[in-house]
């Protein structure tokens, strides 16, 4: 996109959209959550859909002249049913946060119980955080991982659940690099009375290529974003089963949201069309397979990794035994300088702040995008290992940080 006509009205932006561009050619996007999406749905979430209001649903609006956005809603619906194989679909959620918010709005009462994954083990700020409308709205227990093996206690969370008696369990993680056995949290969830939402934001595209487990057909609610593995325009989405679909559809509009994002909900639709195509499965296979040859290789230079690998797009390395003086944020700052863009992030028994914790969070989704595959992603692991290793040298990040630009050089993005 050239931003012509941006720069004509409002050059400084023009100048920041540009430069994002830039940012993004020449930076290794390393955040778990991030993708890349395709010019095409770029272009849908830049089209005069923006200027439509369309509350309702396709067929039931409440305004004149949606015929155009009936059918690009239609079309994310019936795209994502097939994707993930789900009964009801609803593609309106502005994000995964207000995705999840549609199912509590939908299934709960205020003062309503939610037993969910503790946030430094992993969990999200939506599953009920005290700093969230769902701490704020509903009452939270937590349950996590094993300390020892880094992997969910499943034991611990039945027992938990035994006791606390929520009304729904929530699964499905940020950054839980590990699959998931959502049949088995379902039954806790059945032996207590509890609904279950499985949210599964990060894996999306992961699930819906089939290379990890499916909560669809399992867990009663299933939630995400469509901007991260799955690779399409930016929202969340909703899945459920047909008994749930009107209270879920209830709940989003009007319940939690007014009119719909249409632009991103047609960018949604064209996202889907692409991970509905064969490729698509490839990629996902190689999101996995780079995180793991990402791992191995940052274990052979002597990183700590939680649960000891990874079965999805990411890793989560605690820092703390290979490098006890050195915190998330340090080794976030000084890879972001050469051009490394990761996240620092809290680790199971953080001993630090959520703001400067112990780890760091590394995924694969926007590399393999760009088509990084496992040996590019070694040598990625080498890069990291000797930025983190000497991060206030700044010969070594200037070596780094030039080997940074031939690789995006090679690993061609947008035009
Ligand atoms: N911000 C996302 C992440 O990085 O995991 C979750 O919403």
């Amino acid at each position: 996109m050239s931003y012509d006509r941006v720069r004509e009205t409002d050059p400084a932006v023009a100048d920041a959209l540009a430069s994002e561009r830039e940012r993004q050619n020449d930076t290794l996007a390393m955040i778990a959550s991030e993708n890349h999406a395709s010019e095409a749905v770029m272009e849908a979430q830049g089209s005069e859909l923006t200027n439509k209001y369309a509350e309702g649903y396709p067929g039931e609006r409440y305004y004149a002249g949606c015929e155009h956005a009936d059918t690009v809603e239609e079309l994310a619906r019936e795209r994502a049913k097939e994707l993930w194989g789900a009964d009801h679909v609803n593609v309106q959620p502005h994000s995964g946060t207000q995705a999840n918010m549609g199912v509590y709005l939908a299934m709960l009462e205020p003062g309503d119980k939610i037993l969910s994954m503790e946030l430094e083990h992993g969990g999200h700020l939506s599953h009920g955080h005290p700093a969230n409308f769902t701490g704020k709205t509903y009452e939270v227990e937590q349950y996590g991982v094993d300390p020892e093996t880094g992997y969910i206690d499943y034991e611990d969370l039945a027992a938990t659940a035994a006791e606390f008696e929520p009304d729904i369990v929530v699964s499905g993680y940020s950054a839980y690099p590990r699959d998931i056995d959502f049949e088995r949290i379902q039954g806790v969830a059945d032996d207590v009375g509890a609904y279950h939402l499985a949210d599964i934001a990060h894996t999306t595209g992961l699930v819906a290529a089939g290379v990890h487990s499916s909560p669809v057909g399992v867990a009663d609610f299933v939630t995400g974003s469509t901007h991260k593995t799955i690779r399409s325009g930016r929202g969340g989405i909703i899945m459920c089963e047909e008994e749930y679909a009107d209270d879920v559809d209830a709940a989003v509009f009007p319940g939690a949201q007014g009119g719909p994002l249409m632009h991103n909900i047609a960018g949604k639709a064209v996202g889907f069309k692409e991970a509905l195509e064969p490729e698509f499965e490839e990629y996902a296979q190689q999101v996995v397979d780079n995180a793991r040859a990402l791992g191995e290789r940052l274990q052979e230079h002597g990183f700590s990794l939680v649960s000891g690998g990874t079965d999805t797009h990411l890793v989560l390395v605690d820092l703390r035994e290979s490098h006890p003086e050195t915190t998330g944020k340090d080794a976030e700052t000084a890879l972001e300088e050469v051009g490394i863009v990761l996240n620092a992030n809290t680790v199971p028994g953080e001993t630090r702040s959520a703001f400067n914790p112990s780890g760091i969070r590394a995924g694969t989704p926007a590399l393999t995008t760009r088509g990084f595959g496992e040996e590019a992603c070694r040598e990625v692991a080498d890069l990291i290992s000797r930025v983190v290793d000497d991060y206030d040298d700044e010969s070594v990040k200037a070596e780094v940080a030039d080997r940074v630009d031939e690789l995006t050089d090679e690993y061609t993005l947008y035009d």
